[in-house]
């Protein structure tokens, strides 16, 4: 409502003295704007967060466990438009319409917290990560300095320091940061300012043509790339064999252990990664196996010179002042090549926090040990073929429709089989029963690749995984 008129409001650019010094209580208007006291409408507000939170708790949460719910409820994007209401106009619309809007979200959304989720490298639900996310949603921390993030730095530094543990160093430092791809990014950045000091003064062009593996041509070799735990099917490089090598050459050695670094929890399977405390740095995902919520990656250094704020440092002098009060090595943010940052490191910290060590470990072994169970049920059942042992809880397989069983294993057949998959994988996103990938990989035509995570799947889970694979796929 205007307050032109209002004899109370003092105008800017009036010349009345007595306008110009209003008392405490009258309006101060500002480009015909009134500032006194705040602009929203609080109790609303606040009512607001609550009903959406009450939403959340009922279709989200308390449902995230029930099979009898489906999966996904599947539109094409054309459809999906028209039954959501996704313009945005230039007047707001009331709170009962967006809480209508926030239940639609919900219902068209995938349900990766619902037991046959195994379409990614991530599932479930943790519930106390799910608490670390509304507890850092709501207070919208940025963790590049102290002063703004004290609790998330500091948890984020706790969180470094065990995963370090796990992988068998003293000491190092890291940093949490959006993607395995950008850990992994990171480490090659870090292992070039190592082998090139003076990189930023200099530029690219200052540097010889570096590669990545060794070579005889000229090309200076400065980085090895290992993989624990590859996205498909779960494979490890031998990491103590590449070390010897690195060690040789000089070599910085990486470790993509953004999948298979989960591992490194469990006395069981942290063979898996044996020699891994010989690499310079590691990319670790806690939001895949140890189910930290998306995204909670973290770069780990060996090296301990401050090689990570050397290479990245930007010294913003607005954010990383040196002459704070406080100590300023606390404002870690500038070891980032991001300026805002998520505290994604709290939601490991607050998972580790309630399971501890022992029940993170529990986590992974009970998931290999599903895994091992889906394995052995496979090769039990007439029309599924393993592609391989898996190492992890990547179990790749192809579902052969009875049509093709007794077909010669020629091109003929694989030309067919290559499209039961795709078939397949439409009919269970269609009827919402299950979501699984599919891919074709180094010259094998589309397979199954179902990956086992959350505790909240069981062995029934993957009773129903097979029968419905082979229900929806038997008339193929
Ligand atoms: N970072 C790759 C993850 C892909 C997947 O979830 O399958």
């Amino acid at each position: 409502m205007s307050r032109a008129g209002d004899p109370r409001v003092a105008a800017h650019g009036d010349t009345d003295q007595q306008e110009m010094t209003p008392s405490k209580r009258s309006p101060v208007l500002v480009d015909g704007v009134v500032l006194n006291g705040p602009q929203t409408d609080v109790k609303a507000g606040e009512k607001f967060v609550e009903e959406a939170c009450r939403l959340i708790m009922e279709e989200v949460v308390l449902k995230a466990t029930d099979i009898n719910e489906k999966v996904c409820e599947w539109q094409p994007p054309e459809q999906l438009r028209q039954l959501l209401d996704l313009e945005m106009r230039d007047t707001g619309e009331p709170h009962d319409q967006l809480l209508r809007l926030c239940r639609d979200v919900i219902r068209f959304s995938v349900k990766t917290n619902h037991p046959r989720f195994f379409n990614q490298l991530y599932a479930g639900l943790d519930y106390y990560s799910l608490v670390a996310r509304f507890l850092t949603e709501a207070l919208n921390p940025s963790t590049y300095t102290y002063e703004v993030s004290p609790v998330f730095l500091l948890a984020e530094e706790e969180v470094l320091k065990k995963m370090m543990e796990c992988v068998g160093w003293k000491e190092g430092d890291g940093i949490f940061n959006p993607g395995g791809s950008v850990s992994n990014m990171y480490a090659m950045n870090l292992a070039r300012y190592k082998y090139c000091p003076d990189i930023k003064e200099k530029g690219l062009s200052g540097l010889p043509r570096l590669i990545l593996f060794t070579s005889t041509e000229g090309t200076a070799p400065f980085l090895v790339c290992a993989t624990s735990g590859t996205t498909v099917l779960g494979a490890f490089d031998p990491l103590d064999e590449i070390a010897d090598i690195c060690e040789r050459h000089g070599l910085w050695l990486h470790v993509d252990a953004s999948w298979g670094g989960s591992a490194l929890v469990s006395r069981k399977h942290r063979r898996l990664l044996r020699g891994i405390h010989r690499a310079d740095s590691v990319a670790w995902n806690p939001h895949k196996m140890l189910m930290a919520g998306i995204q909670c990656c973290a770069l780990l250094v060996r090296d301990n010179s401050d090689l990570l704020k050397k290479c990245y440092s930007a010294k913003a002098s607005y954010l990383f002042q040196q002459d704070k009060f406080y100590d300023v090595s606390y404002d870690t943010g500038d070891k980032s090549i991001q300026c805002s940052r998520r505290p994604d490191a709290f939601k490991f910290w607050m998972t580790w926090k309630a399971l501890g060590m022992l029940g993170l470990e529990e986590r992974v072994n009970r998931a290999l040990a599903l895994s091992r169970y889906l394995v052995e049920e496979i090769k039990k059942r007439e029309g599924f073929k393993l592609l391989m042992e898996p190492e992890y809880a990547n179990i790749c397989f192809w579902y052969i429709p009875p049509s093709l069983r007794e077909m010669e294993e020629g091109p003929e057949f694989w030309e067919k089989l290559s499209l039961v998959a795709p078939a397949i994988k439409e009919r269970m996103m269609k009827k919402g029963s299950l979501m699984l990938s599919y891919q074709p990989h180094r010259g094998k035509v589309n397979f199954f690749r179902q990956v086992v995570i959350s505790p909240q799947v069981s062995r029934e889970d993957m009773d129903f995984l097979l029968d419905e694979i082979d229900n929806l796929g038997r008339d193929m």
